[in-house]
């Protein structure tokens, strides 16, 4: 038997030390950013992928471990995608492979869709914070939202008695609120008694995606909405599983961040 090692010679404290090292100065670098995004689901990773683009520096803050949200099964637990054009040039500009099943409707695998999209979002130079919950807003002078307060998942779950752990803060110029349906990030501004959060209508695609893409932007002084969230912010129709809506209103999102005051 040979002896000769095929891996590089590496013990536990090396390995321990290059994931403390490497995740501290990711960190450090984000507590201050141009822009946190709350939600890695397509509008959320779309949105931060284009103002990273621009060269703005993005942090998205996700509660799972894994991101894409509702990216990766398209509904009923089946895992195809749809669009409604023009979304499919966002399918394609990502290249991510896609037919059309009907005049005007495409239709793709949602993991290669969803990895795509992730990727591209990292390859621009968007930074993640995932199994982090957000937990509250930073609000100062003027009533501007200028950071999230954020947790450990995990500590959601611990038994009351040992559930002491207090939040930290990051730093932006603006936060997005991309949590889909629930819009946890507008929901701390309804608990408050300062914004009206009248939840989403019944289904109606033809009316929704317009909706929300044309609804899509600052709702609050430093607090820009985008995706599912949208619609809850401003009682309009859900469009069930079709994702095109999402993609522009990411895209929306981020040209709005882009042209405005923190932007
Ligand atoms: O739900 P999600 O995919 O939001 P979206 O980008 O897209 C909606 C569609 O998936 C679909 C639809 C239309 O096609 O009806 O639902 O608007 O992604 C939202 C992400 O936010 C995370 C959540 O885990 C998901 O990945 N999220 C929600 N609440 C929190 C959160 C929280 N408090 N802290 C951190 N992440």
């Amino acid at each position: 038997m040979s002896t000769e090692k095929i891996f590089a010679p590496v013990s536990e404290k090396d390995v321990s030390r290059a994931i403390v090292s490497e995740f501290a100065a990711t960190f450090e670098e984000f507590v201050e950013s141009d822009v946190v995004i709350v939600g890695a689901g397509p509008s959320g990773l779309t949105a931060g992928r284009v103002l990273a683009e621009e060269g703005r520096r993005v942090v998205i803050i996700e509660r799972n471990n894994y991101l894409g949200g509702g990216f990766w099964i398209g509904g009923y637990l089946m895992n195809k995608i749809t669009a409604r054009a023009p979304a499919q040039e966002e399918l394609e500009a990502l290249g991510i492979p896609f037919k059309e099943a009907s005049p005007g409707l495409f239709v793709t695998d949602g993991p290669h869709a969803c990895s795509r999209l992730i990727a591209a979002a990292c390859d621009a130079g968007v930074k993640t914070l995932n199994m982090t919950v957000f937990d509250d807003l930073v609000i100062r002078e003027g009533n501007r939202v200028s950071g999230v307060v954020i947790n450990w998942t995990p500590v959601q779950s611990l038994p009351r008695q040992i559930t002491c752990v207090d939040p930290i803060a990051l730093e932006a110029n603006v936060v997005i609120d991309a949590t889909g349906h629930d819009a946890m990030v507008l929901a701390k501004l309804a608990e408050r008694g300062v914004l009206d959060l009248p939840g989403h209508d019944a289904m109606w695609v033809e009316q929704s995606e317009d909706l929300i893409v044309e609804h899509t932007g600052e709702i609050w002084p430093g607090l820009v909405v985008t995706g599912m969230a949208v619609s809850t912010a401003y009682g309009l129709p859900r469009m069930g599983p079709t994702f095109g809506g999402m993609l522009l209103s990411g895209r929306r999102a981020a040209e709005i961040v882009l042209q405005g005051p923190g932007g």
